[in-house]
């Protein structure tokens, strides 16, 4: 009797956790409405960062806010990862995107029609370095300056961490395999004799990619890079107040456009390191009948 009970309650315990699954993975329904189908979540990233803030907005000026959506702030590891395991499981979901980046490589995504145009059309990324750089130290100052690359660059750079690779070594693979156009970066420059630089970023994957490479071009230079994660508004303000000399990092017009009108009389911006970036909100291409920021509604 004992064990016809206990064997009972196996048999319960498992069915529960069976049909708990089931609730929780359930598959992308077109017929359902979305926002019940993930509880009215945008699932995004770190709070500071520009999509974020474009994202609330996004979610007032489509009046999302009023029909109880929300944008959940967690990081883009996390991000990523419940990405990457609704995929597997074909559930619906919605992300904070941006590209250049691998979640565009690895996975089959679409970004969500914007006709107010809250995320703005094409971003570049631009070179910000502080004042007195070129003074204090000409060739870092010049290739800086000189510093551009693109789209396919940086994705190659990012899908090679995502695989695994440290990102120091990542980048010195795309160096030693791109050499003309790392020459055009640093031709005639003079070396360094070892002096000291320092960058700073925000552990984004396309600004540990383009951080990365760029610290390693300054080694080749001879200087002696540190590079620096932080939040973005204190990496701003490292350049702004000269506690580091410079970022590769800043999204422009749009993403760190709040950042960039409070620091830019306090940094020099170097113009653009990469064109046609692009920031929105994003869905696995599973989800044929979503194809709008209004869809959502
Ligand atoms: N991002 C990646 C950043 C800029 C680079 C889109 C996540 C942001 O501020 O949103």
């Amino acid at each position: 009797m004992r064990k016809k009970l206990s064997l009972f309650a196996t048999l319960c315990a498992f069915l529960l956790i069976l049909s708990s699954c089931g609730t929780k993975l359930a598959a992308y329904d077109p017929k359902e409405p979305l926002g019940k189908q993930i509880n009215y979540t945008i699932t995004g990233i770190d709070a500071g960062a520009g999509i974020m803030l474009s994202t609330q907005k996004a979610l007032k000026a489509y009046k999302l806010d009023k029909a109880n959506w929300q944008l959940q702030t967690s990081s883009t590891a996390a991000m990523t990862s419940t990405l990457g395991k609704a995929i597997k499981d074909k559930r619906p979901i919605v992300v904070t995107g941006w590209t250049p980046h691998w979640m565009f490589t690895k996975y089959n995504l679409k970004f969500l029609k914007d006709p107010k145009n809250v995320y703005g059309s094409a971003e570049n990324i631009h070179t910000i370095v502080r004042k007195g750089l070129k003074e204090d130290k000409p060739s870092a100052y010049e290739f800086l300056n000189r510093f551009n690359w693109t789209k396919n660059d940086m994705s190659s750079v990012m899908l090679a961490v995502n695989n695994g690779e440290s990102p120091e070594k990542a980048a010195k693979k795309w160096i030693s395999k791109n050499p003309d156009k790392v020459a055009t970066w640093t031709k005639g420059i003079k070396k360094a004799n070892g002096d000291k630089i320092k960058l700073t970023y925000v552990a984004w994957d396309s600004e540990i990619a383009s951080t990365n490479v760029v610290s390693e071009v300054l080694k080749t230079l001879d200087y002696k890079p540190t590079i620096q994660a932080m939040e973005i508004q204190p990496m701003w303000a490292s350049v702004a107040t000269n506690a580091a000399d410079g970022m590769v990092a800043a999204w422009l017009p749009n993403t760190s456009g709040i950042y960039y009108k409070d620091y830019k009389k306090d940094v020099e911006d170097l113009g653009v390191n990469l064109k046609g970036a692009k920031v929105g909100l994003a869905v696995p291409t599973y989800m044929k009948n979503i194809n709008s920021i209004e869809d959502l509604k």
